[in-house]
């Protein structure tokens, strides 16, 4: 074979063509997805990777309310020896979940934590932060489990995700929706390839 013939070329426009339609399904389809995305942690203090001299309690803000669905929303921190300094369970207050510590010896603090996002799934993250009291302050000892009676419950059994409320009728909405922009696209598609081609076979007459 040479240089492409017309034929060729009508080809390979036609694919261009659905390429496009396809790029553009999928760019309506990420928009939706988007504009339904889980929310996600936009602070923290003490913040990733910060050395603090004082802390008395962890708070996290995400970028949406978060739902209060029961146990969904919990702050874990360990520190040195593996233990827990988290006082108390976390409270959520809107787009923030507050969790009151007492920090033990200098040395890193990992924060665990696991939220209800606005749309109803469960998001889930960790970071840790560096404490480097002045000297002559008071350790706490930490505990061996979480005093949070609902944490040291998830803790001793896995966390039951799959009974979360995942797919609300939001979910099934959203779905129907994102299906809906497929089909059409799909249809969209066929449709001018079919039209494409009887252009092609009237031009060959
Ligand atoms: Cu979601």
């Amino acid at each position: 074979m040479g240089a492409p013939t017309g034929a060729a070329r009508r080809v390979r426009g036609r694919g261009t063509v659905a390429a496009l339609i396809v790029a553009a399904a999928v760019g309506a389809f990420g928009g939706a997805q988007a504009a339904s995305a889980h929310d996600s942690l936009v602070s923290a203090t003490p913040s990733a990777d910060e050395t603090v001299s004082t802390a008395s309690e962890v708070e996290l803000t995400f970028s949406a309310n978060l739902l209060g669905a029961d146990g969904g929303n919990e702050v874990i921190v360990v520190g040195p020896g593996s233990r827990h300094y988290e006082t108390d369970c976390t409270a959520l207050a809107g787009p923030t979940l507050t969790t009151p510590v007492q920090l033990g010896p200098a040395g890193e603090y990992q924060v665990t934590w696991r939220a209800v996002s606005s749309d109803g799934h469960p998001v889930s993250g960790t970071y840790a932060f560096a404490y480097a009291p002045a000297a002559g302050e008071p350790a706490a000892s930490g505990t061996e489990t979480s005093p949070c009676a609902k944490v040291a419950a998830d803790q001793s059994a896995p966390a039951p995700d799959a009974t979360a409320p995942a797919s609300g009728p939001s979910g099934l909405v959203i779905g129907l929706a994102v299906g809906g922009v497929a089909v059409i696209a799909v249809g969209v598609v066929v449709f001018l390839l079919v039209r494409t081609r009887r252009e092609d076979d009237s031009d060959d007459e």
